[in-house]
């Protein structure tokens, strides 16, 4: 058996019931066969893939909190330190219900890759909790998050490990997690990535996600002889990554018709009014039904259905495996020319091999949603100096990364003889820094 196949099927036998965490060390080992085969002697001696596939520590706790009627509640919080070749931990907290072991893993796992990719100095980790900040009031907010920090501080700090956000984690719980980090260990320091700016925050790092996805998509599509201006956009979520994504599309001269949450989706022929969507979600954190009923030339529609809207451009924004074979098939009938995926793992394994196949140019997450964390980065450099740069340089750094990545990922994949598949690109320009890093810091 291949060395490759042989750390798969132990990833599967000691990690059972982590179908996430399997499905993205699957994708990545996949693609990275041919590098793995040209090294399998010395990789396989020095255990390389097994240390790679091994978060270096994972941590699980107790999160009590007291809701407004005085009743506690107990979440569960995971802070998962994957790979710190490169650098200090680094990677968002994600509050959903959904969370488990598994799911941290599989994001802590891209991670290590993506934020290779940005070329900064940040290695690979995740968090979060199971706890449901929908409904919930700011008090309840709150507590959950300063009992959720008064165990997580134990284990980061500015140049160990420094969290940012992620699902159902923005900026006002960033703000709660960081008044509690500062109060508890007396330190005023870049401990978390995504803070306002009155306190340490950097210019640009809302939009960064969405921003970035459209500035890497732009480069690929002009290297491939395409375009944004004109094109007909579908966008899925309707969070952080998919109103920016929305917003910086528009402005590249592209109609985004589509947008979606967790209960339906809205298809806006006119295009989607961004400030309107703005203030429905970031403003009053309502449903989607609020934005079609502000805007006549919107339908809602409750369910999944986003990629049935024919389109040139789809740019999934929502959640892992959001995109399955099924509707990867009717993008292609439809005449869909590109997939950026702005969420991490939005897209099932099969559904990737069918655009490809079929000539879709395919931008991996690791890839196109670098930027929130590129941005991080550039957030924890403007802390350690104790200096805030502009908007303009920021921004300009930031689409000067994206520009970057896409370029070292295609180059990559020409190296391996496999032009055009960025998948393959990502993973293998993403590896090599990190494996370079752990050979030169010996068996660790
Ligand atoms: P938000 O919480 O701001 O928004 C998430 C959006 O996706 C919401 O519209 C939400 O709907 C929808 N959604 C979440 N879970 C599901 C689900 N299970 N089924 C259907 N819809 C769902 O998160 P972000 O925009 O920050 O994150 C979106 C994706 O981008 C995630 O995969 C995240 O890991 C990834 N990402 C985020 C980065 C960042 O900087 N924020 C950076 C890189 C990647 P509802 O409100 O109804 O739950
Ligand atoms: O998935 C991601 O890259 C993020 N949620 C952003 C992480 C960060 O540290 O900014």
């Amino acid at each position: 058996m291949s060395y490759v196949d042989q750390v798969i099927e132990e990833v599967i036998a000691k990690n059972p019931a982590e179908p996430e965490f399997h499905q993205a060390v699957r994708e990545v080992l996949e693609s990275l066969r041919v590098v793995v085969e040209a090294n399998e002697e010395q990789y396989k001696k020095d255990a390389l893939l097994e240390r790679l596939v091994n978060p270096e520590r994972q941590f699980k706790f107790r999160v009590p909190w007291v809701d407004d009627n005085g009743q506690v509640h107990v979440n569960t919080g995971y802070r998962v330190q994957f790979n710190s070749a490169i650098g200090p931990y680094k990677g968002g907290l994600r509050l959903h219900p959904s969370v488990n072991l598994g799911i941290i893993k599989f994001l802590g796992f891209e991670q290590i890759f993506k934020n290779s990719l940005t070329g900064l100095p940040i290695g690979g980790g995740k968090g979060g909790s199971d706890f449901d900040p929908k409904g919930k009031s700011d008090r309840e907010i709150m507590a959950f998050c300063q009992s959720f920090m008064t165990e997580l501080c134990k284990y980061i700090g500015a140049d160990t490990d420094v969290p940012a956000g992620d699902i159902g984690t923005g900026a006002r719980e960033i703000g709660y997690m960081f008044g509690q980090y500062k109060r508890i260990r007396g330190l005023y320091e870049g401990v978390l990535t995504g803070k306002g700016l009155s306190y340490g925050g950097s210019l640009v790092r809302t939009e960064a996600t969405g921003y970035g996805l459209l500035y890497l998509t732009d480069e690929m599509l002009k290297c491939n002889g395409k375009s944004l201006e004109g094109a007909t956009v579908v966008v899925s979520g309707a969070g952080n990554v998919a109103i920016y994504a929305t917003e910086k599309a528009q402005q590249l001269g592209a109609k985004v018709v589509t947008c979606s949450d967790s209960t339906g989706w809205i298809y806006d022929k006119d295009g989607i009014d961004v400030a309107l969507l703005k203030e429905v979600k970031e403003v009053k954190r309502a449903r989607l039904t609020e934005y079609a009923a502000a805007r006549p030339s919107a339908e809602y529609h409750e369910g999944k259905g986003v990629w049935t809207i024919p389109c040139d451009v789809a740019l999934p924004c929502a959640t892992q495996n959001e995109l399955d074979l099924d509707d990867a098939k009717t993008l292609v009938a439809n005449g869909c020319f590109a997939v950026a995926e702005g969420a991490n793992m939005p897209t099932t394994m099969e559904a990737t091999e069918y655009l490809q196949e079929n000539g879709v140019l395919f931008a991996p997450g690791k890839a196109a949603n670098a930027g929130g964390v590129a941005t991080s980065a550039l957030e924890m450099s403007q802390n350690s100096e104790r200096l805030s740069w502009t908007f303009e340089e920021v921004d300009s750094k930031l689409k000067n990364i994206m520009v970057n990545i896409f370029h070292n990922l295609d180059d990559a994949a020409k190296r391996y003889g496999m032009e055009g598949n960025y998948v393959a690109g990502a993973n293998i320009a993403g590896f090599e820094k990190v494996v370079d890093a752990m050979n030169a810091q010996g068996i660790v």
